[in-house]
């Protein structure tokens, strides 16, 4: 693994800095790009940032997020990309052919990570991508704006679960501090980010609660959506994010699931745990993510989504 060092010392060459992050982007995606690039750019560098998916609603509040470029990635000729939070090349896959062969500056804390780029970063130990962030601008001797403090706030805010994910360690907090001294006010951002729902969100939640089912020994609980739920709610795939939670947060229950049914065949499935290893179980099916929060996509009915999940659960949960 590389150094945070060696990254500044690369970002202080100049040049045109593409900065990016996975699709679907979450709270980490939009806030560790929004923080590293508005601070970039007021240290004098020449920057684009570019989410392929764009900005969720829920993150519009950010100052200067209007910034953020989306869908078709503008120019070219840049000196180097940084991909933040992305632990392998199929999350930024849109735009993969027109990056893979530049000088790539992989920046992560998910332990799937594949190393795929010139400078690989990956702090498995870090709440967030948001957390990295921050000692990045310390290494590059810049301090935090409001805005860019507020952006990384959101980043470990959300990717922490406020705070209480096993990911959340005393650094962490020390992080965080100093995001407060320069100037977050939790209270401005929270109810905009965790409570604030919209309609689209409740119906969709709605309608997968309404499809809620338990394993026998009820351990394992899950949900099924379909193309149809989500027409008749109005729902994108952004406004599913936590839902997946409504199903692991039941009493009794150490998995929850949520299985996504798309148009084109294939079933998105979300895992969410209290103990049980998750991400390993993702990865065996194709997918990825942390021990506690994964995610992978099977080319199946949603009624054999379900089985093989549970079989590829089952040994697990035998221990
Ligand atoms: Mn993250």
């Amino acid at each position: 693994m590389n150094s945070l060092q060696e990254i500044a010392t690369r970002l202080r060459t100049g040049g045109h800095t593409l900065i990016t992050s996975h699709i679907l982007p979450d709270g980490d995606s939009i806030g560790s790009l929004l923080g590293l690039g508005l601070a970039l750019r007021e240290a004098g560098c020449k920057v684009t940032m570019f989410s392929v998916d764009g900005v969720p609603a829920r993150y519009s509040f950010l100052k200067k997020v209007e910034l953020i470029q989306s869908h078709e990635l503008p120019g070219n000729g840049y000196s180097h990309v940084v991909a933040l939070d992305c632990s392998d090349h199929l999350r930024i896959w849109p735009i993969w052919d027109k990056i893979k062969d530049l000088f790539i500056i992989n920046i992560d804390h998910h332990p799937t990570n594949q190393n795929y780029g010139s400078l690989n970063y990956v702090d498995t130990k870090a709440g967030a991508t948001g957390e990295i962030v921050y000692f990045l601008l310390q290494e590059l001797g810049i301090s935090p704006t409001i805005e860019v403090a507020e952006a990384l706030y959101v980043a470990i805010a959300t990717d922490t679960g406020s705070f209480k994910f096993e990911s959340t360690s005393a650094r962490t907090h020390r992080v965080t501090a100093k995001l407060f001294e320069a100037g977050v006010k939790p209270q401005d951002i929270s109810s905009l980010v965790f409570d604030q729902r919209s309609r689209e969100a409740i119906y969709i939640l709605r309608a997968a609660l309404m499809s809620l089912r338990f394993s026998p020994d009820g351990r394992i609980a899950w949900m099924i959506l379909n193309e149809k739920d989500m027409e008749e709610s109005g729902a994108r795939d952004e406004h599913l994010e936590g839902a997946v939670n409504f199903a692991k947060n039941i009493e009794g229950v150490d998995v929850g699931l949520l299985f996504r049914a798309k148009e084109d065949g294939t079933v998105k499935v979300g895992f969410r745990s209290h103990n049980i290893d998750v991400g390993q179980v993702a990865h065996s099916l194709g997918g990825g993510g942390h021990a506690r929060a994964a995610g992978c996509s099977l080319e199946s009915s949603p009624q054999d989504a379900v089985n093989t999940v549970m079989s590829a659960l089952e040994p697990l949960m035998r221990d």
